[in-house]
């Protein structure tokens, strides 16, 4: 068979029809087989991990299936940090193709190993969220993410190859080149950070185009938190359905859960992953609907593999049927972080709850929150993006703009925030992922 012949045609629904719609009794057995080979294998393997299990009186033989995994110690970034870098790997360094890395922008950087096992089975995850999002060999795949260490643009680059599409490896920057090859080169899938993809759709609008002058018919875009009504705005002005992508370094990359069709939450790969829900105060796994961190463990990961891995992630996870035919289990959008969450004079934040107020109530997604401290009292300053029509030196009416958003704030959060519209294009942009936050409480 020529590699060709592999390739999604267009109108296929499933990159791995037989995985991705398996029953979830099929879905049980091939997660216990492999859950057993894994947990053997870093018996074995990991000394680190070893001794975890050993200090809970556990060996191999305590696990018999998935419903003993709540037995085995977690792992959390604090074991990343301890084990660097080589602490937990499954593989000798000789087995590895690649890494891939973290900023460590908050001090915590994450050095990731693959063998071209693992990079087969990322690329192929990557590979459907392309499928579920419409993509195929037709089609041709922008991958706005950046390159590099960051695992954003060499996964969906890989998984574009595997479904067949033409892939353009822009890589994030230089938006009028990103504008002229989405326009000149017919890309019909756009891959980058939501705040990204805000930012193309801003500047395509003062270029003076219209959804309807470029291509563009989908975008997957993930790697930070958006909301509903971020992805309504950017879905009016590029003219596309917009699909969330979700995963981290530690586990691979994006692709480990991703949307389809559908949009009810994104699936996760659950023949690779088995996903807990925990109460991340005490450990306790929730039963399913619950709200809580997420938990992963890797099945088939050779270089680098997780069990019990602490994402800090918030969000719920259904088993409800989902009408696109898949069969894998799927998280709701992220909350948040649980060490994203802010916790201002004792009342519990989320960034996203103050996106969704200003995107509500017709401001950009632009915007910058502040926390600072007081005479022992924290302060909540938002800083937000007046649009270019809504601009005017008429101070009435800027504060009673300001006033609108400190009583939506204050409907949503339960808190007073002060809130200071600034004139267009004065928030800095991201070519990645957007920083929304600064807390000088920590300096
Ligand atoms: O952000 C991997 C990725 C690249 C995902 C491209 C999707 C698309 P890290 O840099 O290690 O990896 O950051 C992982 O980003 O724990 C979440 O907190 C957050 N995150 C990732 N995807 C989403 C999403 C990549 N769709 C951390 N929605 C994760 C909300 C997300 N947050």
């Amino acid at each position: 068979m020529k590699d060709g012949e592999k390739y999604v045609s267009k109108g296929q629904k499933y990159f791995d029809p037989e995985i991705e719609c398996m029953s979830h009794e099929a879905i049980v057995d091939l997660q216990n087989e492999r859950l057993l080979k894994q947990v053997a294998n870093v018996w074995e393997n990991v000394p680190y991990y070893r001794e975890k299990m050993k200090a809970k009186n556990l060996t191999p033989d305590d696990i018999k299936s998935r419903d003993d995994l709540y037995k085995l110690p977690f792992l959390t970034k604090d074991d990343l940090r301890k084990a660097y870098p080589y602490g937990l790997m499954g593989r000798p360094l000789s087995d590895c193709v690649r890494i891939q890395s973290t900023s460590g922008t908050t001090g915590q950087r994450v050095v990731a190993f693959y063998t071209q096992h693992d990079l087969d089975i990322w690329e192929r995850m990557c590979a459907r969220a392309i499928v579920a999002a419409g993509g195929s060999r037709e089609d041709v795949v922008q991958v706005s993410y950046g390159y590099g260490l960051f695992t954003g643009g060499p996964g969906l680059n890989g998984g574009s190859h595997k479904v067949g599409s033409l892939t353009i490896p822009t890589s994030s920057g230089n938006t009028d080149r990103q504008i002229m090859f989405i326009k000149d080169l017919s890309a019909s899938i756009l891959c980058c950070t939501p705040s990204y993809a805000a930012f193309i759709g801003e500047r395509m609008k003062e270029m003076g185009m219209k959804p309807d002058d470029i291509p563009l018919k989908a975008g997957i875009f993930g790697a930070e938190a958006w909301s509903e009504d971020m992805r309504r705005d950017i879905e009016a002005t590029m003219g596309i359905k917009a699909y969330d992508i979700y995963g981290l370094t530690e586990l691979c990359g994006p692709g480990v859960s991703f949307e389809c069709s559908d949009q009810k939450g994104m699936h996760i790969n659950e023949d690779y992953f088995i996903a807990e829900i925990i109460d991340p105060k005490t450990g306790e796994v929730l039963p399913e609907g619950s709200q809580g961190e997420l938990v992963f463990t890797t099945l088939d990961k050779e270089a680098f593999p997780l069990l019990r891995y602490r994402t800090r992630d918030i969000c719920s996870l259904t088993r409800e049927k989902c009408p696109c035919g898949r069969t894998h289990v799927r998280m709701t959008k992220l909350k948040g972080r649980s060490d994203d969450m802010l916790i201002i004079r004792g009342v519990n934040v989320f960034p996203s709850q103050i996106e969704t107020v200003l995107l509500n109530k017709g401001y950009p997604a632009n915007y910058q929150i502040i926390v600072g401290r007081v005479n022992n009292t924290d302060t909540l300053d938002v800083h937000v993006e007046m649009t270019p029509e809504m601009f005017t030196d008429n101070l009435g009416e800027i504060s009673k703009r300001q006033s609108q958003l400190v009583e939506g704030l204050r409907s949503m959060l339960g808190l007073t925030a002060k809130v200071t519209l600034v004139a267009p294009k004065t928030i800095a942009r991201s070519e990645g992922k957007a920083v929304r936050v600064i807390d000088n409480r920590k300096i």
